[in-house]
C-alpha cells in the first residue's frame, strides 16, 4: 500500500489490456530515482494478464505502487477519474496521469512538476506534443495532422489558444482535482477537455499552462477507434460543463 503522505506526487496510469505494452522496468527505475513519487496503476477490467503484470511491477516497489482494480471495463476517462479520486484520498499534493504505453516517458511528469513548483497559481499543467526543432516527438504524419484539426476545433470550442488537449501526460493540483473530478465525465476520450473546461469555468484561462514535452514516441496497438472519436467530439461540442 502507498504511504499516506501529503507531499507526494501520485502518477495515475490507466491500464486496459496492457500486459504486452506497459514498460515495467521504466516504471521501477523511475521510482528508484525519484523517491517522492508514487504510482497508482488502475486496472480497468482487463481481460488479458494485465493483473499479473501489474502485480509483478508492484512487488518491485510495494511501498510506492498501489493497484486499483476496477470491477469492469469503464473506459480511460473513468479509470483515470477513479485513480484521481484515490490520489485525492491519499492527500497527494500533485496528481499526474500518464498512458500505460509510456508514449511520454514518466520523466515528462518531472518536467510538469518542476513547472508546478514554480507556478503556484496554475491548476493544471498539460503536456503538449509541440513538434519543433529540438523536440523528439514521433507520430505518423496522419496522426499529427488529424490531431491538429481536432485540436483546432477544440481550441475554438474552448475560446482558448490550446495547442494540444489530447496528450496523455498531465498534472493537476489537489484542489483542482477535487473540483473537477468529483463528477463523472461525459466523453471517454475527451475527458481532458472536460477537465480544462471545468478549470476555465472556475479559475479562468490563466489557470492552465501547456508545457512542451521533450519526448513523445507513439506506440502501436492504440485502442482509439475513429468512429467513436467523432461521436465523442460531437457530444463534447454539444455539452457545456
Ligand atoms: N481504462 C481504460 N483505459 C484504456 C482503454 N482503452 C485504452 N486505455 C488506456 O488509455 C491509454 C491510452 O491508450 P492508447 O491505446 O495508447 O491510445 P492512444 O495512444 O491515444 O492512441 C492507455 O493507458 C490505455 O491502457 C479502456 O477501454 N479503458
Ligand atoms: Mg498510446
Amino acid at each position: 500500500m502507498l504511504p499516506l503522505q501529503t507531499d507526494k506526487t501520485v502518477i495515475v496510469i490507466p491500464c486496459y489490456n496492457e500486459e504486452g505494452r506497459i514498460p515495467s522496468d521504466d516504471i521501477i527505475s523511475f521510482l528508484r530515482n525519484n523517491q517522492d513519487f508514487s504510482i497508482l496503476l488502475v486496472n480497468d477490467g482487463s481481460t488479458d494478464a494485465t493483473a499479473n503484470t501489474l502485480a509483478a511491477i508492484e512487488s518491485a516497489s510495494p511501498d510506492k505502487i498501489e493497484i486499483l482494480s476496477l470491477p469492469c471495463n469503464s473506459g480511460k476517462a473513468e479509470a483515470v477519474r477513479q485513480g484521481i479520486l484515490r490520489a485525492i484520498e491519499l492527500k497527494a499534493e500533485f496528481i499526474a496521469y500518464l498512458d500505460a504505453d509510456m508514449s511520454a516517458p514518466p520523466e515528462a511528469i518531472l518536467k510538469l512538476r518542476k513547472e508546478a513548483l514554480l507556478h503556484s497559481e496554475i491548476k493544471l499543467f498539460a503536456g503538449s506534443r509541440w513538434l519543433h526543432l529540438g523536440s523528439d516527438i514521433k507520430r505518423s504524419a496522419f496522426r499529427h495532422y488529424i490531431g491538429r484539426i481536432i485540436a483546432t476545433i477544440i481550441s475554438i470550442h474552448l475560446h482558448a489558444p490550446v495547442y494540444d488537449t489530447q496528450c496523455g501526460a498531465k498534472l493537476i493540483r489537489h484542489d483542482a482535482a477535487v473540483k473537477t473530478c468529483s463528477r463523472p465525465f461525459r466523453t471517454g476520450w475527451f475527458f481532458d477537455v472536460e477537465i480544462m473546461r471545468r478549470i476555465f469555468n472556475i479559475w479562468g484561462h490563466d489557470a492552465i499552462l501547456e508545457v512542451a514535452l521533450d519526448k513523445w514516441h507513439h506506440k502501436n496497438a492504440s485502442k482509439v477507434r475513429f468512429l467513436p472519436v467523432i461521436k465523442q467530439i460531437l457530444k463534447l461540442l454539444l455539452s457545456r460543463d
